[in-house]
């Protein structure tokens, strides 16, 4: 193994030997994010500390603002011990307001923005610390996993967790849509386990949908209606209809799957490495509608950002029934408000073209929470490839939510989130930037704005 794991895992060990040396008296407390890596995170904690009848409380943050780290200090019992998973390092200093008796652990893979060697009562366990690439080596719910195995072993048995943390983060980005650096071990766990699969397979988004909606999904230019779709699958020879009604992508034999997807790499609609994927299965999941990794993934995002973590760490930590049944109402309205903010911005003219990016002002058409997804579907739409997109929506009164994603095929190997840390710089704000090389966000004065938008489309023109 890479020495720089090592010493990572070794960082690993040792904040899970402190956690339980420390939580004999202190009440604990679970802090984590509202997406999928998040939601897992929080919830492979939960189960470790359940397993060894540790009693927690868990909260679950959109973001982590100074003014509310402030917050939080002021309300935590003295001698409390708090875990800050996949998120935490943006905001380190800020802790510095915290009784000294409350003992606090980062278990966190976004930049850092202070040093590595912090106060005494701050554990900081982070990937970037060891120079390991948080955006893709290893996710927030991988560093809790890891830690998770150090307090005991047969927490192994979550691996599966921290593969759809990585996921959800699309830390997927070697050959085939792989993950790769820690995220391998955490992959290997799981299958020696039996927790996952991992091969290459023609891969479709949620094979429980059926195929006309399954290629629609493919973003290909020649499927924009359900007509052409029809057309093609009859030339092909696959049936559209079965016993049941639609046929699903799940009930094409392998001769089928094959046909399809040789057809559509042979047409031009789809560059191979767009349709075979390392395909992640849960082997054990009951629920065919998340037993694909990446799905669950997604379906944890439509909770986190519909105001439901709850049903998402239900999800996780498998207390079920009731959380199935919501999930629904849940999932279809999501779609709704995605399907509408990317209309919006396509069919109503709203994506500006900069020389050196696009830029959606979503304010007051684009809700806060959406902002984020669309522009990710945005980004991932081969029209927009050739530039990073930016996009705001309001928050209250005097502040907007920045968002910039980009294209995983983008050439360029720039870091969206000095970009935005950089755009920052002039402006004279505390910056609260947070994120990835992939994918940023902050939060921004409203006034600043514009000037914001064409400091970023400098900064971009001059990398
Ligand atoms: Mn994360």
């Amino acid at each position: 193994m890479k020495e720089e794991y090592q010493q990572f895992l070794v960082a690993c060990k040792n904040a899970a030997a402190n956690l339980i040396k420390i939580n004999a008296t202190f009440p604990l407390f679970i802090f984590s994010h509202f997406d999928p890596d998040g939601l897992t995170a929080a919830s492979i904690l939960g189960l470790a500390f359940k397993r060894e009848k540790i009693p927690f409380q868990m909260k679950i943050f959109k973001r982590l603002e100074i003014k509310q780290v402030n917050l939080i200090g002021k309300s935590l019992p003295k001698n409390s011990l708090v875990i800050f998973c996949d998120l935490g390092s943006g905001v380190i200093d800020a802790f510095k307001t915290w009784h000294s008796s409350v003992r606090i652990f980062i278990l966190d893979h976004h930049s850092l923005v202070s040093k590595c060697d912090i106060a005494d009562n701050i554990h900081l366990i982070n990937p970037h610390c060891f120079s390991i690439d948080g955006s893709n080596m290893i996710s927030g719910s991988g560093v809790s996993y890891f830690v998770a195995n150090y307090l005991n072993p047969l927490n192994k048995n979550l691996a599966h967790l921290a593969i759809i943390g990585a996921l959800g983060d699309r830390q997927d980005q070697g050959e085939n849509s792989s993950l790769i650096g820690l995220n391998r071990n955490i992959v290997k766990d799981a299958i020696d386990n039996q927790l996952c699969t991992d091969f290459v397979s023609v891969w479709f988004y949620d094979r429980t949908r059926d195929l006309i909606t399954s290629l629609k999904r493919l973003n290909i230019e020649e499927f924009d209606n359900d007509i052409s779709v029809h057309h093609f699958l009859e030339e092909i020879s696959i049936p559209i209809s079965g016993k049941f009604g639609r046929r699903t992508v799940m009930e094409l034999n392998e001769e089928e799957k094959k046909k399809l997807a040789s057809e559509l790499i042979v047409r031009g609609y789809i560059a191979p490495e767009a349709l075979y994927k390392h395909d992640y299965q849960l082997v054990n999941e009951q629920e065919i509608q998340i037993q694909d990794a990446r799905v669950f993934a997604n379906r944890l995002n439509a909770c986190g950002r519909m105001n439901r973590p709850d049903i998402g760490i239900a999800l996780c930590m498998g207390d079920r029934n009731q959380a199935i049944v919501e999930l629904k109402p849940i999932l279809k309205e999501y779609s709704k408000r995605i399907g509408e903010g990317i209309r919006w911005t396509l069919h109503e003219g709203n994506l500006e073209e900069l020389s050196a990016l696009y830029f959606i002002d979503g304010r007051n058409k684009i809700e806060e929470n959406m902002i984020g997804p669309i522009t990710s579907i945005l980004a991932s739409m081969e029209e927009y490839k050739q530039k990073p997109i930016l996009s705001c929506a309001q928050i209250d009164e005097n502040r907007v939510k920045i968002s910039i994603r980009k294209s995983h095929h983008l050439e360029n190997e720039i870091e969206l989130d000095k970009i935005l840390r950089r755009g920052f710089d002039n402006l004279n704000l505390d910056s609260e930037v947070g994120g990835h090389s992939a994918a940023a966000g902050a939060i921004l004065i409203e006034k600043e704005l514009s000037t914001f938008k064409t400091r970023i489309n400098e900064i971009l023109l001059e990398s």
